[in-house]
């Protein structure tokens, strides 16, 4: 197949909110710099269904959506040296090319090598897009395209993992479990004693609980809207928990009352607004920090009074939890193998890529944590 053209089945959105349709889709082979990846499976994230709604500023369609998955290398363009057919890989949105600005600043995780193709669905070299439908270019999506039996991405993209890793489990590494981990240990820094509260008890706010209860948090409060989250979300180290509904205060000041002034950090999980701001108002004067990992719709904003932030709250943002994901993608995979980390517990449901309208309908049910579908 090297060189040639890949027919294969993949999961196109034409249309923001219409079902996806299993198409027969063209992929090209790599370029210069581009890798051509197997992808075997594939699990849905918050942020697909958010691109897929219409609500998301960079959404183009017709295109393939899906970036938590895992596969083998098929064929490699010129030039790439660190990957090759067999290898064992995860996509990864946010690239990392160790040559940028971004990359040798130290100081983010963001990579500027291919960002201005990936937000705009297509690849660096040409402007162009590796996938059509009967001669008609489909868009790619966060430089990933998941949703499909192959997909062609840079090679500043792809972390090479050990082959002994189950890649129907460690497809999570490629997004919702990093995001929440890396939330605590990278971009907050949580240190033991720490009182945390989490808003939303998703796969990102478990993975924050997790995070927090292995850096040490003592109270690790978790908020969500659906009391039959604190179950599950024991298992990842939330030990308190509460229902803003059944509170008639706004949420930051029940949280403030409960915690002598209120906690050391704070993650948002939901995309809400109105809740990023309570997640900040319920940090303690002089020192709170409230981390965003919730993505918000385009118009949305974010508001406080400045006055939050002069008696010494902290806003910040979050994206893939701060991880270099080249590096330390395959350092979390060995995490998980020397069983440091859960994934396996994130994975709800398994279904097959022909069934991927019904995954999508099984992630606005609030029972499902990741549904991992086989390509
Ligand atoms: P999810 O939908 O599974 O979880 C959201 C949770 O929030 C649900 O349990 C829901 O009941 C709860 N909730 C909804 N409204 C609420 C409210 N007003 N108050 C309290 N709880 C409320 O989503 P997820 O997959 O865990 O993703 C969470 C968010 O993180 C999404 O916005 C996703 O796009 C984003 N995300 C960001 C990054 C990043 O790099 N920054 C990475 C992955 C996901
Ligand atoms: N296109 C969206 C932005 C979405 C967004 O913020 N994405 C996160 C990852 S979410 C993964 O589930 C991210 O990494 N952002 C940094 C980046 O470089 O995109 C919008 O609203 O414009
Ligand atoms: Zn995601």
């Amino acid at each position: 197949t090297q060189g040639q053209i890949i027919t294969c089945k993949a999961a196109v959105a034409y249309e923001p909110n219409k079902p996806l349709v299993i198409e027969d889709v063209q992929v090209a082979p790599p370029q210069a710099g581009e890798v051509r990846i197997k992808i075997l499976y594939t699990a849905l994230c918050h942020t697909d269904a958010y691109t897929w709604s219409g609500k998301d500023p960079e959404g183009l369609f017709p295109c393939i959506l899906g970036h938590e998955a895992a596969g083998v290398v098929e064929s490699v363009g010129e030039g790439v040296t660190e990957v090759q057919p067999g290898d064992h890989v995860i996509p990864c949105y946010q690239a990392e090319c160790r040559e940028c600005k971004f990359c040798k600043s130290g100081k983010t995780n963001l990579c500027g090598k291919v960002r201005s193709a990936t937000g705009v669905g297509v690849m660096m070299n040409d402007r162009k897009s590796r996938f059509s439908v009967n001669g008609k270019p489909i868009y790619h999506f966060m430089g990933t395209s998941t949703f499909s039996q192959y997909t062609v991405v840079h090679d500043v993209s792809v972390a090479k993992i050990d082959p002994q890793a189950p890649l129907d489990k460690v497809c999570l590494l490629g997004c919702g479990v990093p995001t929440g981990l890396g939330a605590v240990w990278n971009t907050a820094k949580v240190e033991p004693g720490s009182n945390v509260a989490i808003f939303g008890l998703g796969t990102v706010g478990l993975a924050v609980a997790e995070g927090a209860k292995t850096a040490g948090a003592s109270r690790i409060i978790g908020i969500d809207i659906d009391s039959k989250k604190y179950e599950t979300a024991k298992k990842f180290g939330v030990n308190e928990f509460v229902n803003p509904k059944e509170h008639d205060k706004p949420i930051q000041e029940v949280i403030v009352d409960l915690t002598d002034g209120g906690v050391d950090y704070s993650f948002e999980c939901i995309g809400n607004v109105s809740v990023m701001r309570a997640a900040l108002e319920c940090c303690h004067k002089g020192w709170g920090t409230s981390v965003i990992v919730g993505v918000a719709a385009s118009g949305q904003e974010i508001s406080t009074r400045p006055f939050q932030l002069v008696t010494g709250r902290v806003w910040k943002g979050t994206a893939f939890g701060g991880f270099k994901s080249r590096t330390q993608v395959p350092w979390l995979v060995e995490k998980y193998m020397r069983k440091e980390i859960k994934v396996d517990e994130y994975i709800t449901h398994n279904l097959s890529l022909g069934e991927i309208n019904k995954a999508f309908d099984l992630l606005h049910e609030g029972t499902c944590l990741r549904c991992v579908l086989d390509t």
